[in-house]
């Protein structure tokens, strides 16, 4: 690359990043200057969140990933049957891809392409390096919306795409914005493309609550993590030890909500945002909401969303639906 080439580049990942700090600095002010103060879900995975939520993942108290693997693992000889015969995979929000090597094992093939999209390069990272051997890892550090554009335009002649969407992210965006997404993801697909797609269902409000609200405190450390992030980024001050983790199961609404809860009367200033926010005793920032499903529920939103359901497998140990649906 020439000299002139590097720089333009530097200044163009420059500016890329600038607007992401002022996206996140308008985020906050808008969310804090809310009644129910907020912060979006997103913001929750930095490097150190995500790594925080690999953590999540091996906890005794959250069944979700395990049932999502198990099921994966049982059942990837049947998924696979189900799927076009030529076919290549994108992952939605993949980590290190750890529960997709089954499925990829399963379709096999000399040159199977998977498309990993996350925000965490470093999951990406590790993701390719255990991978590369089952399947050519093609991976995308972008947003799941413009990841599948770029894995979409490389689709070849005759292929169908196989998108997953797993470990029930699909239920950390309100149920309206759940259809709007899957409608917009079934826009990006052509019939015969097919989605396979992990959602926690409902169980008993206690065994929810503990795995939102572990005693190991990992948890907790994902949800004060938003603050340091602030701190960190947008030259925020906020004290995490004056904020605790909660975690709420909202029956009416069918999910957990994560807050962090303000110990005391205080204020924050945050630099980027030039924000001054104060808080009340037990005032709280809700953070993420969690969404779980009921069976009947996962059918009417594949119908809603332009898709038929084509199989469906459910683990008993911790109530979660694995679904394959293909674009009508
Ligand atoms: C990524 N997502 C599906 C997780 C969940 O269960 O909602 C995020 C999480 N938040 C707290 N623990 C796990």
């Amino acid at each position: 690359m020439s000299t002139q080439a590097f720089a333009s580049s530097k200044t163009k990942a420059e500016e890329n990043a600038n607007a992401r700090v002022r996206q996140f600095a308008s985020d906050v002010r808008t969310g804090l200057a809310k009644p129910q103060k907020e912060l979006h879900s997103k913001y929750l995975y930095d490097e150190l969140g995500s790594s925080l939520f690999e953590a999540i993942t091996h906890l005794p108290e959250y069944g979700i990933t395990r049932a999502d693997e198990r099921l994966l693992r049982r059942h990837a000889d049947d998924i696979a049957s189900l799927l076009p015969s030529r076919v290549a995979v994108i992952e939605l929000g993949s980590g290190v891809g750890q529960k997709t090597r089954h499925l990829l094992q399963a379709i096999g093939g000399d040159a199977l392409r998977y498309y990993p999209i996350d925000v965490s390069a470093d999951a990406l990272a590790r993701c390719e390096s255990d991978l590369s051997e089952i399947a050519e890892v093609h991976p995308l550090v972008q947003s799941y919306l413009d990841g599948m554009a770029r894995a979409t335009a490389e689709r070849q002649a005759g292929e169908s795409f196989l998108v997953m969407f797993l470990g029930s992210t699909i239920g950390n965006f309100e149920r309206k914005c759940a259809l709007e997404f899957l409608r917009d993801l079934r826009g990006s697909l052509l019939p015969g493309d097919m989605l396979l797609i992990g959602a926690d269902l409902v169980k008993e409000p206690d065994r929810m609550l503990v795995a939102y609200d572990d005693p190991t405190g990992v948890t907790g450390a994902f949800n004060l993590n938003l603050l340091g992030r602030i701190n960190r980024e947008l030259g925020g001050d906020f004290q995490l030890r004056d904020f605790e983790h909660q975690a709420r199961w909202n029956e009416q609404q069918r999910r957990i909500e994560m807050h962090l809860r303000s110990r005391l009367n205080q204020t924050a200033f945050i630099a980027e945002a030039d924000l001054t926010v104060s808080f009340r005793t037990g005032e709280t920032i809700w953070t993420e909401s969690s969404h779980k499903f009921q069976l009947s529920e996962l059918d009417g939103m594949a119908e809603q969303a332009g898709f038929s359901v084509e199989g469906q497998w459910i683990d008993r140990d911790w109530p979660f639906a694995e679904n394959l649906w293909a674009v009508r």
